[in-house]
């Protein structure tokens, strides 16, 4: 099957971090207005952007780079707008994007003021419509579609934002971020992630943010078993968050209490053969949890810094474990159950859903 078709069919994303998901061509355009005015020594830099597989640990390595590259609010911005309309190119209906909140006070950036970016960047998007992002007016859960373009080139996309504590964090940083998800909950905030260098930091260290999200009502998702560490793995098992990202590196008794407490798990192919966390497609858990009926999605992760795209995703998956057009649609319709949106988004993405498959006659 041609990626023709993958790019038709619609799809839903809950696991893109705005910084992975940039475009190489915006990336290297940075780096090089960084570099002409001196702030930045560019040798060898295009190398490391376009490069096609690294480690876990150079991943870390690259992002610490994106974010001295995008981190001002006029980028933030830009970003947001060009990654949405991304996604919104190729067909994804519903889009969780998830990305931490950072300080910088030598350009008077807070927390607040760079996701006041991102959202500004939401606003402007004008190849489409984007739901649910209610302006500055607008009551709470208004539906509140950004219009602007040409009606029949224009595609709908919502979108809701995750809020990641990075673990290099500390308890009072995370508590932080979990607050500012609460303060722009009618910004179409609905979540937290735990994400960043899973050899950093401790669980003990989030865990009382993470608690605090919960008993406020957000919903969490956790980077889990990124590494093998029996451990935190088992901790974050107890905690049950809403759904996990990864999974790779669980052993026998975790993937039962997995399995029992039907967790979603949003699964990243691409990344986790890229990153050389899972040696090959055919040792991955994905046929696993797939075969048991385990609730997962297809996700992306960093679509830049992976070179992939979530159609991408879906065609690797079928090509590699043999699931046929229908069952592909149906993987992606099943993912509306896990969405950390209202049931009235959920209503109108099954909708959404039904119509295609007449249209596409799958
Ligand atoms: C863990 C990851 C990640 O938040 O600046 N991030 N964390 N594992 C991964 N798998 C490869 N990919 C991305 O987006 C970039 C940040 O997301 C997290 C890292 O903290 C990274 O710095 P934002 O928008």
């Amino acid at each position: 099957m041609d990626m023709e078709w993958w790019v038709s069919q619609p799809k839903i994303e809950l696991h893109a971090h705005l910084n992975g998901s940039i475009r190489d061509s915006t990336l290297l355009e940075l780096a090089r207005v960084l570099g002409e005015k001196g702030v930045l020594d560019i040798a060898g830099l295009e190398h490391v952007i376009k490069k096609n597989c690294r480690s876990l640990p150079e991943c870390f390595k690259l992002f610490d780079l994106i974010h001295v590259l995008t981190t001002d609010h006029a980028t933030v911005t830009r970003i947001t707008k060009e990654v949405v309309e991304d996604f919104a190119a190729e067909n994804i209906v519903y889009l969780e994007l998830r990305t931490t909140p950072k300080k910088n006070e030598s350009i008077g950036m807070s927390k607040r003021s760079y996701m006041d970016a991102v959202i500004r960047g939401l606003r402007t998007v004008d190849a489409v419509d984007v739901a649910f992002i209610p302006s500055q007016t607008s009551s709470e859960n208004s539906i509140t579609p950004v219009t602007g373009a040409c009606e029949t080139t224009r595609k709908k996309i919502y979108i809701r934002l995750l809020l990641s504590i990075d673990r290099r964090e500390t308890t009072a940083a995370a508590l932080e971020t979990v607050q500012l998800a609460l303060e722009m909950r009618d910004l179409g905030v609905v979540g937290i992630d735990l994400s960043g260098n899973p050899i950093v930091g401790k669980w003990e260290t989030f865990l009382p943010a993470l608690k605090f999200a919960k008993e406020q009502g957000l919903l969490v998702t956790l980077h889990c078993g990124e590494v093998p560490n029996r451990k935190e793995i088992q901790a974050m098992l107890d905690f049950v968050p809403q759904r996990i990202g990864h999974a790779c590196f669980l052993e026998e008794e975790d993937w039962e209490k997995l399995k029992s407490s039907k967790i979603p798990v949003e699964i990243c192919l691409t990344s986790n053969i890229m990153t050389q966390t899972i040696a090959s497609l055919d040792d991955h858990h994905f046929v696993d949890l797939y075969n048991m009926k385990h609730p997962l999605v297809l996700c992306t992760d960093d679509a830049g810094v992976f070179s992939t795209s979530l159609s991408q995703e879906y065609s690797i998956a079928a090509s590699s474990f043999g699931i046929g057009k229908w069952e592909m649609f149906q993987l992606a319709r099943d993912a509306i159950e896990f969405v950390f949106a209202d049931d009235t988004v959920k209503k109108d993405l099954r909708e959404i859903f039904d119509s295609a498959e007449r249209k596409l006659r799958i």
